[in-house]
């Protein structure tokens, strides 16, 4: 079963833009940090990068804000065409969207590179960026509820020629994923429409930093789901197979996605803890319900270490450990997505302690949150994602990856690399250094942080010479491989197939329903207390 052509094309062209800015993402954090360790590069990057700053503006923007966005709209909807057999719904509708969200990006990146948008990529205000950067993210994000609506239309087309069967797997979780970030992104959405926007535009003379935070962590949490479900999406119905064995359970796997479109929104709050102006009691909330939310991850978890366990002793595999040695190490797309879900460990339990109110006050604000952010998009998505690129671009080629070995060793220098910086970062934050800081002009350095600081210097070199790794080998399988590579997507089946799961497993608006009645609950009485009392009476600033 192969997609028309018109995908291929369209994910190609998503993917190139998110490769692009991966690596400017990660020429910037090259820069950060070889900071940390005292060597500043900053004179000789200026007038490109004018500041520690405007560096991690870029860095951040990029990284998180286009490489993921851009990989998700090309690989989701690529996914979701395979797995139904039928063409995308509206093409035309598909390349309209492309355009938009990159005219959208180029609109944004002009005051980014161009300094007048270091705001870091959460641009909470009362910083003031240009116009541009607002307008041009927003039209970012109108574009992702357009790819909604395609991958909607698509799937009832498919509907109607299968009235009975149960939507595949691969697309139902697609369809979740961006159904859940089309609600989320409605608060950030309201955050540019009615504050930044205008604002920037001088149509209104202040803003208000309160209202805006809560606007913005409205989306905030739920995007990190938005990044991370298309990777639970290659770990649930590719993975299994690459390591030659059957998903675990599809039942239990849309139970999980569905539980995420529930829970991932209505609990921004645990990023505003310290946030005077919101209510103890809400905070509370949205605490117990993010240890809610960790539950659909360990159903992924148990899930997914079942499906890899069916391949490892398939493949020969025996004793209740060893026979993780069993699994196809050697294939670089599953070595990089196995790798990814173990690091990822790591960050779940970080992120259990960032969640907790209390603990919580020890790491605010502390490198120990970059240390865990990079643990999880920064490793269990970005390495899944380079994973996928593995089969994904070659396939789209037509050409085999330029090299396995290579690519195996790119993904073991990831993984080693950010075991070294993220350990560095985590154990600085809990000395209480800053994050967001240009510490080597920090006249308050302590003397413990000094023999840790160098290690985000060496763990950051290794992470960037992984990367270009992987670039090279990319534009060598682009340019110079000869191999042919097929036109399969093979999909994992399930032991316990869609048969399996009740009908309600297979709606979305009951759902969907549920998720906004649990927001308009968990946000409802603090959000109306907040716009009727905010005076938006604050000033802009532009500190660089
Ligand atoms: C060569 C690889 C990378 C290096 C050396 C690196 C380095 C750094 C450093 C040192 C910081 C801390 C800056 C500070 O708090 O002052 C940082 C922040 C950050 N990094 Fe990375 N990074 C890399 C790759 C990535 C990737 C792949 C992602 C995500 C996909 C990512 C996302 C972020 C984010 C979101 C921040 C926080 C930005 C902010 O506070 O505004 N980084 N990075
Ligand atoms: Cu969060």
């Amino acid at each position: 079963m192969t997609a028309g052509a018109t995908i291929r094309r369209l994910t190609a062209a998503y993917l190139a833009v998110a490769l692009v800015a991966l690596l400017g993402g990660v020429l910037t954090g090259l820069a950060q940090g070889l900071e940390h360790a005292g060597i500043n590069v900053y004179p000789a990057l200026t007038p490109v990068v004018q500041s520690y700053y405007h560096g991690l503006s870029v860095h951040g923007v990029l990284n998180v804000l286009v490489w993921t966005t851009f990989f998700i709209c090309g690989f989701v909807p690529f996914i979701t065409v395979e797995s139904l057999g039928a063409p995308l719904a509206a093409p035309r509708l598909g390349w309209v969207t492309f355009w938009l969200m990159t005219g959208g990006l180029l609109l944004a990146a002009i005051p980014l590179v161009g300094n007048a948008a270091t705001v870091m990529f959460t641009f909470y205000p009362p910083l003031k960026a240009h116009w541009a950067f607002y307008v041009g993210l927003t039209l970012v994000v109108v574009g992702t509820w357009l790819v909604t609506l395609n991958l909607a239309l698509t799937r009832r087309a498919w509907r109607r020629a299968h009235p009975t069967e149960r939507t595949p797997l691969p697309a139902f979780m697609g369809l979740v994923t961006f159904t859940m970030w089309t609600l989320a992104s409605l608060g950030l959405a309201a955050e540019m429409l009615f504050m930044t926007i205008p604002w920037s535009l001088g149509l209104r003379g202040g803003t208000d930093a309160l209202l805006a935070r809560v606007l913005f962590w409205f989306t905030g949490h739920p995007i990190v789901y938005f990044w991370l479900l298309p990777a639970y999406v290659s770990w649930y119905t590719l993975v299994p197979r690459q390591a030659g064995g059957r998903l675990f359970s599809d039942p239990l796997a849309r139970a999980s996605f569905l539980l995420f479109l529930v829970l991932s929104t209505p609990l921004g709050f645990h990023h505003q803890y310290a946030d005077p102006g919101i209510h103890e009691g809400w905070k509370l909330v949205h605490a117990f319900l993010t240890f809610a939310v960790f539950f659909p991850s360990l159903l992924t978890f148990f899930n997914v270490v079942a499906s890899l366990e069916s391949g490892a002793r398939a493949r020969g595999g025996r004793g209740w450990v060893m026979w993780f040695g069993k699994l196809p190490w050697g294939d670089p797309s599953v070595a990089a997505q196995v790798l990814a879900m173990l690091t990822f460990a790591f960050g779940g339990i970080g992120g259990l302690i960032n969640a907790s109110v209390s603990l919580n006050l020890l790491v605010h604000n502390t490198a120990w949150i970059p240390g865990h952010l990079h643990l999880t998009v920064g490793t269990a998505v970005t390495l899944s994602f380079m994973g996928i690129t593995y089969w994904l671009v070659p396939l789209l080629r037509g050409r085999a990856l330029w090299s396995r070995r290579l690519a195996l060793v790119q993904v073991w220098l990831w993984v080693v690399g950010m075991l070294i910086f993220s350990n560095a970062l985590h154990r600085l934050g809990l000395m209480g250094m800053p994050r967001r800081t240009m510490i080597g002009a920090a006249p308050y350095i302590q003397p413990e942080w000094k023999p840790v600081l160098p290690l985000v210097a060496v763990g950051g070199s290794i992470l960037t010479l992984s990367a270009l790794l992987y670039f090279a080998n990319l534009v060598l399988t682009l340019l110079a491989s000869r191999e042919p590579y097929g036109q399969d997507v093979a999909f994992a089946e399930a032991m316990s197939g869609p048969d399996h799961a009740p009908a309600i497993f297979d709606r979305f608006r009951p759902w969907l329903a549920l998720a906004v009645v649990l927001i308009v609950l968990a946000y409802g009485p603090s959000l109306v207390y907040l716009i009727a009392t905010t005076p938006f009476d604050s000033p802009g600033m532009r500190v660089w």
